[in-house]
C-alpha cells in the first residue's frame, strides 16, 4: 500500500482532490544546497511566492522514513537545521524508508514522490547533469534518468557550469526530454542567462508552456520536461567571474578527492566562499523567480484539464 509510505499534508491533499494547482519543491536545496539560516528563509519565502501566484506549495522530504508531501513549519525547520539528513536520490529511497531515516530529496527523488502524489509541476534551482570529465568518472546525475521517465515538469534556472552543459543537453536529447528556455533562445546557466548553448524550444508564455506539456503526456510520451527560466538580469553574475570561481572550486574538489554525492554540495559551498556570498544571493533570487513561473504554469495546467 502506497499510503504506508506517503504522507501528504492535508492542505495539499485537499488541493489535489479538488483539482487545484500544486507545486512541488525539493529539500536537498534546503539541507545540502544552502547554509543555515538562508536555507530555511528561502524555503519559506518560496512557499509564499507559490501561494501569491495561485498555487499550493508542497515541499517534499523524508522524515522518519515517511515520504512527506508538504512540510509543516516545524518539519521545514528540521530539514534546514538537522545534520542528520541524508541526501536521497532514487537509489537511496528504499533504504531510507525501510530504516525510518531522514532524507532530503534531490530533483530525481522529488520527481518520483511528486508523481506518486500526482503533482505535475516542480520548482527548483538547478538540475543535476553530466559532470565535467564524466568521460572518465561516469559522474552523471540520476536526475537525468528521472527526467527521461517520470512525468513531471521541472522549472529550473538551467544547469551550472560545474556541469558539462553541452553533454547534459545531449544526454537529455537522447532520452527524449524536451529542453525549453522561457523567454530566451539560450538554455540558461543558473548564475548567468548566457550559457553558449541553445535550448530546443523558446516559449514565451505559461499558456503555451502548459499546452506543450499537456500534449506531450496526452501523446503517451512519458518523461519530464526541463524548463530553463533565466535568472533576472539584475541578479545575474558576471560571466567570467563566476566561471573562474567555478574553475577554482573544481580544482579544489579534485585536489581533495571529492566524489559521488558529495560533489555538488561541495562545489556549491566552495563557490559561495570564493564569490564571498554573491553566488548564494543569485541562487536565492533565481529560485524565487522560478517559483513565480512554476505556480503560473501549475495554474494553466489545471485550466486545461
Ligand atoms: N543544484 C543546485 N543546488 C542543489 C542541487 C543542484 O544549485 O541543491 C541538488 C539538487 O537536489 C539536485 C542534486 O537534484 O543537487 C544533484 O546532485 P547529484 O549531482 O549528486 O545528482
Ligand atoms: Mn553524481
Amino acid at each position: 500500500m502506497l499510503n504506508q509510505y506517503l504522507d501528504i499534508h492535508p492542505e495539499v491533499q485537499k488541493a489535489l482532490e479538488s483539482g487545484k494547482p500544486v507545486v512541488a519543491l525539493e529539500s536537498t536545496i534546503i539541507s545540502h544546497g544552502m547554509p543555515y539560516p538562508n536555507n530555511i528563509e528561502t524555503a519559506k519565502k518560496v512557499e509564499e511566492i507559490v501561494r501569491e501566484n495561485g498555487a499550493i506549495p508542497a515541499t517534499i522530504g523524508i522524515i522518519k522514513g515517511k515520504l512527506k508531501v508538504g512540510l509543516t513549519e516545524e518539519e521545514l525547520n528540521f530539514m534546514g537545521k538537522s545534520k542528520d539528513i541524508l541526501k536521497a536520490s532514487r537509489r537511496d529511497l528504499p533504504f531510507i524508508v525501510a530504516k525510518g531515516l531522514n532524507g532530503a530529496t534531490t530533483v530525481a527523488s522529488t520527481m518520483i514522490i511528486s508523481a506518486l502524489a500526482n503533482i505535475k509541476v516542480f520548482v527548483t534551482g538547478g538540475i543535476g547533469g553530466v559532470h565535467r570529465g564524466a568521460q572518465d568518472t561516469f559522474d552523471i546525475s540520476a536526475d537525468l534518468q528521472e527526467l527521461a521517465h517520470t512525468n513531471v515538469a521541472v522549472v529550473c534556472a538551467g544547469a551550472k557550469s560545474i556541469l558539462d552543459i553541452g553533454l547534459t543537453l545531449e544526454y537529455l536529447e537522447t532520452h527524449g526530454v524536451p529542453v525549453i528556455s522561457y523567454g530566451s533562445e539560450e538554455f540558461p546557466a543558473f548564475y548567468t542567462r548566457k550559457s553558449g548553448f541553445k535550448a530546443d524550444y523558446r516559449i514565451d508564455s505559461e499558456i503555451e508552456l502548459a499546452k506543450a506539456i499537456n500534449a506531450k503526456w496526452d501523446l503517451g510520451l512519458n518523461g519530464g520536461v526541463v524548463i530553463g527560466n533565466p535568472i533576472p538580469e539584475e541578479y545575474q553574475m558576471d560571466y567570467d567571474i563566476i566561471n573562474n570561481s567555478i574553475e577554482e572550486a573544481l580544482e579544489e574538489s579534485k585536489k581533495l578527492g571529492i566524489s559521488g554525492k558529495e560533489t555538488t554540495p561541495f562545489l556549491l559551498s566552495k563557490i559561495k566562499e570564493i564569490t564571498k556570498g554573491k553566488s548564494l544571493e543569485s541562487n536565492i533570487k533565481l529560485v524565487y523567480n522560478n517559483a513565480v513561473l512554476g505556480a503560473k504554469l501549475a495554474v494553466e495546467l489545471t485550466k486545461i484539464k
